[in-house]
């Protein structure tokens, strides 16, 4: 078996939200991979670049010149030489001359290559016969902010999370659970709701947060009696979408407030206690460390406090949140890196940190399933991959099969709260 690089091709696909993106296939002398990538709507400031000027256009051009000539020859299953080349050929810090997409779907595409060329999963390719826990799936049912139009929340994502649940498969069955109660409360309790779903397939209503947050609370009850475990939710505030540098307050369009940094906090940590909040996600803007630093102490022994826009899977910008102690917990996005080495590399200053890894999908994503094999080998806690809508149930199936291949030895991960 060989995972020497024969061959390798870039193509523009659409993903779920109808948007251009790229996809690359890597041949081996034993076998194939293919990866596309997805794309995000509230990105952090700090994310690499997704594509040169000329779009996904340019971006197949300079594959075709600059990336596949160097691939051929090289060996698959060596990710970190492959990842290197990748930085050295761009040549910038933030991939602004290949684009942060063609070095994403070149890095998985060439990982899946070479587990496909030794015909082992993903998963085991990258973390060995040892990997054997579960993430649990952090999954959304409830949008608003950017990922909505209309007269939905400010706050863009209410999220369930089957705490307690012994098998991904019954996590799953919970969170689906979750999913149509919530579509029943909505459609008893509201005579707009049409059943509008936003990209993630998740619920779109005409309600405010406070309705959301009641609507979902009386959900998780029925959903724990019935499924006979502990269930609980939490929010993605998105706070930099929301956030008026000019103004220094957080604007909620629809409640028709301002929140200063202050009123903020006390927003956030009244929410917390109000609904036994168990995660909550950038509740602060993505430059405002010493918030997410000071909520960390005050309920970090509870609550999942999570960077997504604050650290975009960085490592410079996680060590610096670590010394600063803000949050105790980030958001894993290959893409908001670049490549697979450049992830890892996060992950592992996470695990030093002890910071709980949430591998997660974008808005925008595709039927790919590889963030499945990513949590996995990545030793995350916590999948956020949505609950129902097509890409999104690619990714749970995923984790379903990758539960059965582990057969006996297959276990949910402890979470740390
Ligand atoms: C987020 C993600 C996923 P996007 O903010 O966590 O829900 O959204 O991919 O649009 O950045
Ligand atoms: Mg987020």
């Amino acid at each position: 078996m060989s995972a020497i690089i024969k061959k390798a091709l870039a193509r523009k696909i659409f993903n779920a939200r109808g948007e251009e993106t790229l996809e690359v296939d890597i041949i081996t002398e034993s076998g194939f991979g293919r990866a596309s990538a997805p794309a995000g709507a509230s990105k952090g400031k700090a994310e690499v670049v997704y594509y040169p000027k000329g779009g996904v256009d340019e971006a197949i051009i300079k594959f075709r010149e600059l990336v596949a000539p160097e691939l051929i020859g090289k060996d698959a299953s060596n990710q970190g030489l492959i990842d290197k080349l990748l930085h050295e050929i761009d040549g910038t810090s933030n991939f602004s001359n290949l684009g942060g997409e063609t070095a994403y779907a070149t890095s998985l595409a060439t990982v899946k290559a070479a587990s496909n060329s030794f015909r082992i999963p993903l998963f085991w390719h990258l973390a060995g016969y040892l990997a054997c826990e579960l993430p649990y799936p952090l999954g959304v049912v409830l949008s608003g902010g950017e990922h909505a139009v209309g007269q939905v929340p400010d706050i863009q994502e209410f999220l369930i999370l089957p705490v307690k649940a012994t098998s991904f498969l019954n996590a799953a069955k919970a969170n689906i659970l979750f999913h149509k109660k919530i579509g029943i409360l909505l459609a008893k309790t509201k005579p707009d709701f049409v059943g509008g779903r936003d990209d993630e397939g998740a619920w779109l209503a005409n309600i405010t947060a406070t309705e959301a947050l009641q609507v979902i609370s009386a959900a998780c009850d029925e959903v724990c009696e019935q499924m006979g475990f502990e269930c609980r939710f939490g929010i993605d505030f998105a706070a930099s979408a929301i956030w008026n540098q000019k103004e220094k307050r957080y604007v909620y369009a629809r409640e028709k407030k301002k929140r200063t940094t202050q009123e903020q906090y006390e927003y956030v940590t009244t929410l917390i206690d109000k609904y036994n909040l168990i995660y909550v996600e950038d509740p602060f803007h993505e430059e405002d460390f010493e918030s997410f630093a000071k909520l960390t102490k005050e309920v970090g022994n509870k609550v999942l406090v999570c960077g997504d826009d604050l650290f975009v899977t960085n490592k410079n910008r996680l060590q610096k949140g670590v010394e600063k102690g803000a949050a105790n917990s980030l958001i894993i996005k290959v893409n908001q890196v670049g490549t697979v080495t450049d992830a890892w590399e996060t992950v592992r200053i996470a695990r030093d940190a002890r910071y709980v890894r949430v591998v997660s999908h974008r808005s925008g994503d595709t039927n790919d399933t590889h963030i499945a094999h990513l949590a996995v080998a990545f030793r995350a806690p916590i999948i956020k991959a949505g609950i129902v809508e097509g890409s999104r149930i690619a990714k749970i199936n995923a984790l379903i099969r990758i539960e059965e291949t582990l057969g006996d030895r297959a276990r949910m991960i402890k979470l740390p709260v």
